[in-house]
């Protein structure tokens, strides 16, 4: 694939890299994403309709059921090839940022040091009342699919446990958003991956940068609409591109992580 060799030698030479990332790249970790006909959540859940604050008012207990499936399922899997190439990157060039939409934490078991979380995070629950943050529940008893679970109560107010995502509709976090800002203002290379580019204010990501004068490199097997803003586009999966991608730049560098 020619076109990864001109990838290569875009990531070979710059002194500031951005990876955002989608949750295709958790795909071959066996997490679905939203967007697969196959096994997306927005299928089985319509995860539009789950993912947002109404939901939660409505029935607590079959949302927070929702997360706790996801947790767990996600904390029963590994981080893919993907991942560490991510991970790989992050040593080799030291100003990289990781921004993910994802609320996984496949990135920091890689070895990311600290990914932006624009979405939040399965694993950083809060009270939906007085917004004290709570630990994840300590039982591993994996909740059925669809099955309700009540939330635990806060222990400062008594309020509701809330899962510590952006739900539609919600504004996503001031300090990632800034975080997010300032990295793509002055990136060489943005790389984006495994990522429909459908959600907002995330998908503007790979725009600003662009506009800021990065060249941005594409890594999906589908077109999206980042299609025209990507210089480089890679079909393909992320477990299978990006390990090419990251060996083609700096040969032992995959044997590292
Ligand atoms: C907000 C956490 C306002 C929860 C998520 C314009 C501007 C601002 C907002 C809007 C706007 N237009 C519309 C909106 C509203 C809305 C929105 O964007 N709606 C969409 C549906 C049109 N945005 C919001 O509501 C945002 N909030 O703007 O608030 C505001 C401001 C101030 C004050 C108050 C309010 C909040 C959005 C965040 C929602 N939360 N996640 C949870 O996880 O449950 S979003 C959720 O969906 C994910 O986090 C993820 O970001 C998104 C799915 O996108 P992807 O990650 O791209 O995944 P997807 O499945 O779509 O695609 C996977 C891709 O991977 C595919 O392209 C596939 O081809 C590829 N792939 C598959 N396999 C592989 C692969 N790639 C590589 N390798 C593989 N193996
Ligand atoms: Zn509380």
């Amino acid at each position: 694939m020619p076109d990864v060799r001109e990838a290569a030698k875009l990531l070979e030479n710059a002194a500031r890299v951005v990876v955002f990332t989608g949750a295709g790249i958790s795909a071959e970790s066996g997490v679905p994403t939203f967007r697969d006909a196959l096994t997306g959540l927005w299928e089985r859940y319509d995860a539009q309709s789950l993912a947002t604050p109404q939901a939660f008012r409505d029935d607590p207990e079959l949302v927070w059921g929702w997360y706790e499936w996801r947790r767990l399922k996600v904390s029963s899997v590994r981080p893919n090839p993907g991942h560490l190439a991510v991970a790989a990157v992050e040593a080799r060039i030291r100003d990289t940022t990781v921004i993910t939409q994802n609320v996984d934490d496949l990135h920091e078991r890689a070895g990311s040091k600290n990914p932006v979380h624009l979405h939040g995070s399965l694993f950083a629950p809060r009270c939906s009342e007085c917004g004290a943050s709570a630990d994840p529940p300590a039982e591993e008893d994996e909740p059925g699919e669809g099955r309700r679970m009540p939330p635990p109560p806060c222990v400062r107010c008594k309020g509701l446990i809330r899962p510590g995502v952006v739900w539609f509709g919600e504004a996503l976090p001031e300090t990632a958003l800034e975080a997010a800002a300032r990295a793509v203002s002055d990136c060489d290379v943005l790389l984006t991956i495994g990522t429909s580019g459908l959600v907002y204010p995330a998908a503007e990501i790979p725009r600003l940068a662009a506009r800021a004068g990065a060249a941005v490199v594409q890594v999906n097997p589908q077109p999206t609409p980042m299609d025209s803003v990507a210089l480089v586009n890679l079909r393909g999966s992320a477990a299978r591109v990006l390990p090419e991608l990251v060996n083609l730049a700096w040969p032992d560098a995959m044997s590292e992580t």
